[in-house]
């Protein structure tokens, strides 16, 4: 009976213990705490080890427990531990390893564990997990880092110009660098409002981009992510976003407000104060570094005043080189006082002259090019006194010039003035320009009046011989 017993005893642990065995797929095996076999690892879980009898002699020995990068291993081959040195781990009576912690703060990769039973250092076809494979891995968990970008978009004043109707400003440029590790999965994005300006009454939302064609500007192509308003003046902007940040890519964003609100003098500004997001293969919360990243300074200016269509007319368009043209600007209202310049091919260029504007109208005038052909002229308004001309700043005309043969009377400076009448402006340069040109040619004039006088008088000699032959 007892030996029956014992017998019975002996082959159930037998059973078990061949049952255990199989349940592992190596041995020695990677486990979790429990000293379940597991293969797979985040990169914050520690790795342990477990084995049943390894090693001779089995009982009480002192094994060398190399972790090593995955590759194909040869007799002889020195094992180099990626922990910088190997772990000695005593076996039980049994010859098992206990559940053990081999690896903490671990290193992203491919590995294989190596039991190095004589401890020298080498690979004596020893026990592995795995062979000629990958024993066990570690995820890497991917990380950003958020940076701004080098010509971000600089603290400047910003006046609502009602004939652009534009209420979309541009409030910041970052960029999103990913680790070469994994993609990540942005889900939100926080921005903390800051500035005079009361930023849940006066910005309808914020609003996030992919720039997708880089060029700094949110426009056509470009990837709309999210938008929020603040919950509150100097308060947060939530934007839920699902968007794939991929590895080793830098994507640049841009952030801008539209605002409901120019409220003049206000300052608005922000800071991105928290990215979320998820490793798409290790499911880790991702670490965004770089923030908070502080957006430029919005001041609200003086809303544009001057407006209207440019009415811009020459006076004459087709004339020859070097003769005077009259400039007129007409049409726009509120803005007295501007400055009006005339300009050849673009606004770019120096002006040929320039007008301030009164009750609507501006007047210069200015010589034509010494040049014969075809040009463009332009009237530039800065209206909204941003040192810019853009649309609706500009309009042009063109003009021909034609080169006349021979001895032409010339006007060599332009004048500029403010008058508000083109005819006399324009008889008055002509009567100039002919009188100097009578001075220059003093002589010639004499001669030409002498020459028409001796014809004249000629004609009456003529006439009063004829007379006298007839009352003969
Ligand atoms: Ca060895
Ligand atoms: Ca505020
Ligand atoms: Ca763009
Ligand atoms: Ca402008």
């Amino acid at each position: 009976m007892k030996k029956g017993a014992i017998l019975i005893v002996f082959l159930a642990s037998l059973i078990l213990a061949s049952g255990l065995v199989f349940a592992q797929s190596t041995n020695p095996w990677t486990a979790d705490i429990s000293g379940k076999e597991k293969r797979s690892f985040n990169a914050d879980e520690s790795i342990y080890l477990a084995s049943y009898t390894v090693c001779f002699p089995p009982a009480d020995n002192n094994i060398s427990v190399y972790i090593v990068p995955t590759k194909l291993l040869g007799s002889g081959d020195k094992l180099e531990d990626v922990r910088g040195n190997a772990s000695i781990i005593k076996t039980d009576k049994s010859g098992f390893i206990k559940t053990t912690k081999i690896w903490e703060n671990t290193t992203g990769g491919n590995y294989l564990v190596v039991l190095d039973c004589n401890n020298n250092g080498e690979y004596d076809n020893e026990p592995t997990n795995y062979f000629n494979e990958t024993g066990f891995s570690i995820l890497e968990i991917g990380g950003a880092e958020v940076l701004a970008v080098e010509d971000d978009i600089k603290d400047e004043i910003f006046s609502y110009d009602s004939e652009l109707g534009i209420k979309e400003v541009l409030m910041m440029k970052a960029a999103i660098k990913v680790a070469n590790k994994e993609d990540i999965i942005l889900n939100n994005i926080k921005l903390t409002a800051s500035g005079s300006g009361e930023d849940f009454a006066d910005v309808e939302k914020a609003m996030i981009y992919i720039d997708e064609n880089s060029d700094g500007i949110n426009n056509a192509g470009d990837l709309k992510l999210g938008e929020a308003g603040f919950d509150k003046d100097n308060g947060v902007a939530s934007m839920s976003l699902n968007y794939t940040l991929v590895k080793g890519e830098t994507k640049n964003i841009i952030i801008t407000y539209v605002f409901k609100n120019f409220a003049k003098d206000k300052t608005y500004g922000f800071n991105i104060s928290s990215m979320t997001g998820k490793g798409k293969d290790s499911a880790n919360l991702i670490d965004f570094s770089g923030l908070p990243l502080a957006s430029a300074v919005k001041t609200i200016g003086q809303e544009k005043l001057c407006k209207g269509d440019i009415k811009f007319s020459l006076t004459p368009i087709s004339t020859f080189t070097n003769m005077p043209i009259v400039a007129s600007v007409l049409g726009l209202q509120n803005c007295s006082g501007k400055k009006v310049d005339i300009k050849l091919n673009n606004c770019d260029e120096k002006e040929s002259c320039s007008c301030t504007i009164q009750d609507s109208l501006c007047l210069c005038n200015f010589a034509s090019p010494s040049t014969e052909g075809k040009y463009s002229v332009f009237a530039c308004i800065d209206k909204n006194d941003d040192g810019k001309y853009t649309s609706g700043e500009m309009k042009s005309v063109e003009i021909e010039v034609k080169k006349l043969e021979g001895t032409i009377p010339t006007v060599n400076n332009a004048n500029t003035t403010n008058t508000t009448n083109t005819q006399p402006v324009a008889s008055k340069i002509t009567r100039q320009a002919i009188l100097k040109w009578a001075r220059a040619h003093v002589i010639t004039v004499m001669a030409i009046a002498m020459g028409i006088m001796f014809i004249i008088l000629i004609i009456i000699l003529i006439i009063l011989i004829k007379l006298m032959m007839g009352k003969k």
